[in-house]
């Protein structure tokens, strides 16, 4: 067999390519471009809910805020990891991250104005990372399939710790209630624009599921995620921003109004809230720790040095 009727049997078998094998540079680039662009966001995404581990109402949220952020870090270097087996390297990715040439996800860019965000977010942001991540499980690329095991079952703990902030909140004075609720009105459009444009309009859907590199194609995610998390939401009390927002007998499906793809593109394209902010403190983050990489790498090279002379 040739390399590429083993690279063809081996996705047909719903088997995993691993680093080594041959593969086609579309599948090789499109899959640096998904996981660098995830690893980016598990990173970046620290941002948002870092800002509040100093104001966390309470030494018990602010250890497990601390937790999670902390989690959000090993995801980000799982995922350098596994895009490094397809041969870039994670200074090259930061440098692609730091000039614009690589993304993140849009639902970094949103500012958390109370504590109730801490909440929402990990209510709806991490709720709509797992319905994506659980998907990528079955991703045809081995060492991203492995990451997301790992990662899926650290996210559930983040979802839960964020619907357990809304319920004491939901059940808390009437001015709590109604700082989940304005939380709520904030993060529910972007959560939702996390998966991406429609299928109509995305340009890797297509391809990337012929690959399997994509099990589960952007709309799909997207309903699932609705279906799951409007329940959630009456149970707490809370409205959704959409006066759309129905449930539909025909179809058994909760269906929503219109998605503000104009919002969605312009902070993809760099002009959302706070995407100059994101990037800055980035920045700054990986030059004030440049010391930190000199020192591991000195360190490194002095022991194999010493292993080699032993
Ligand atoms: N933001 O053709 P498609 C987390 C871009 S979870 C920015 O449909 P694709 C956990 C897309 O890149 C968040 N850009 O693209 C956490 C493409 O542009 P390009 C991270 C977006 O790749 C929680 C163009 O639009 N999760 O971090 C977005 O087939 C709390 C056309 O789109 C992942 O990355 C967006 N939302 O499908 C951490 C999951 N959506 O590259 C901290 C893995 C689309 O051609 C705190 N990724 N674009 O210039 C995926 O599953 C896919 O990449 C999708 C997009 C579904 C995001």
């Amino acid at each position: 067999m040739t390399g590429e009727e083993q690279f063809e049997a081996t996705i047909q078998a719903d088997d995993k390519v691993e680093p080594r094998d041959w593969m086609p540079e579309g599948y090789r680039k499109t899959l640096v471009r998904q996981i660098a662009q995830h690893a980016h966001s598990e990173i970046i995404g620290m941002q948002p809910e870092g800002n509040w581990i100093t104001r966390a109402p309470t030494l018990m949220r602010k250890a497990i805020l601390m937790a999670k952020v902390q989690d959000e870090a090993g995801h980000g270097l799982y995922l350098y990891s596994a895009a490094e087996t397809l041969g870039v390297s994670r200074d090259e990715l930061q440098h692609l991250l730091h000039t614009g040439k690589q993304k993140y996800s849009s639902i970094f860019n949103y500012p958390t104005l109370s504590w109730a965000d801490i909440g929402v977010i990990g209510w709806l942001v991490d709720g709509a990372a797992i319905v994506n991540q659980i998907a990528l499980q079955g991703t045809s690329y081995g060492p991203y399939a492995r990451a997301m095991v790992r990662i899926c079952k650290e996210e559930s703990f983040h979802q839960r710790q964020g619907y357990a902030i809304c319920l004491a909140l939901a059940q808390g004075s009437e001015e709590q209630q109604a700082m989940l609720q304005d939380a709520v009105n904030r993060w529910w459009w972007p959560s939702l624009m996390m998966f991406g444009p429609h299928d109509a309009e995305s340009t890797h859907t297509e391809e990337s599921m012929a690959w399997k590199i994509k099990r589960v194609s952007n709309d799909e995610l997207r309903h699932h995620f609705i279906d799951q998390t409007v329940p959630q939401g009456q149970y707490l009390g809370l409205t959704f921003p959409d006066p759309d927002l129905r449930f539909d007998e025909e179809t058994g499906h909760w269906a929503i109004g219109d998605i503000d793809w104009d919002e969605f593109w312009a902070v993809v394209k760099g002009n959302g809230p706070l995407n100059r902010e994101r990037i800055a403190n980035k920045v700054k983050a990986w030059d004030d720790g440049a010391w930190v990489r000199q020192a591991a790498a000195a360190y490194a090279d002095k022991h194999s040095r010493l292993a080699e002379s032993a």
